[in-house]
């Protein structure tokens, strides 16, 4: 029996543009990616949504839509990592750099796929579309996905 470990990840989006923040430490290293991580005992997911979201870019939201839930199988590794993907139209603050990430702007057309994890190139079309999705991505170290599932649904 695989155990899950729960993480958040937020997607800040505007009419044309994404913000996404180079990992500068841990997990995922070197790819661009939402704003997220693990969400710590007693906190709400959403909680922890916020709370890593100012934490590693400097912004709080009014609103965050839960949008996706992706869960990640690695081969070798007894844990799931269960991610709960959020979408925030509006926000308030300034991207600022953190010690984690490096935020910066991307218009939707320009997103770095080939610098990202790469499962993220299948769902962020849902993302941009606001449809909602639930996925799994059965991974083979962290580069070669072996086999995936992705659909969408009308709601959590
Ligand atoms: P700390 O506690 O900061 O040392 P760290 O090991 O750096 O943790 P953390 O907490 O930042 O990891 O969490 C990893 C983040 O990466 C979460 O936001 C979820 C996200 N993530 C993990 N696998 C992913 C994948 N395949 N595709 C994706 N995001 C992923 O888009």
């Amino acid at each position: 029996m695989l155990s899950s470990k729960l993480l958040t990840l937020v997607l800040v989006v505007q009419p044309s543009r994404v913000l996404l923040g180079m990992k500068k430490r841990g997990f995922g290293v070197g790819r661009w990616n939402g704003f997220g991580g693990k969400v710590q005992p007693g906190e709400t997911i959403e909680d922890a949504a916020r709370r890593e979201l100012l934490e590693e870019s400097g912004l709080t939201v009014d609103v965050l839509e839960k949008i996706g839930n992706i869960k990640f199988e690695f081969v070798g590794e007894t844990e799931l990592l269960d991610v709960h993907v959020f979408r925030a139209d509006a926000y308030n603050g300034e991207p600022t750099e953190s010690e984690e990430m490096r935020p910066q702007w991307f218009e939707c057309d320009k997103i770095p796929f080939s610098q990202m994890w790469p499962d993220d190139i299948m769902w962020f079309p849902l993302l941009l579309q606001k449809k909602k999705f639930v996925g799994y991505f059965k991974f083979q170290g962290h580069d070669v996905i072996l086999s995936h599932k992705l659909e969408e649904v009308e709601g959590f």
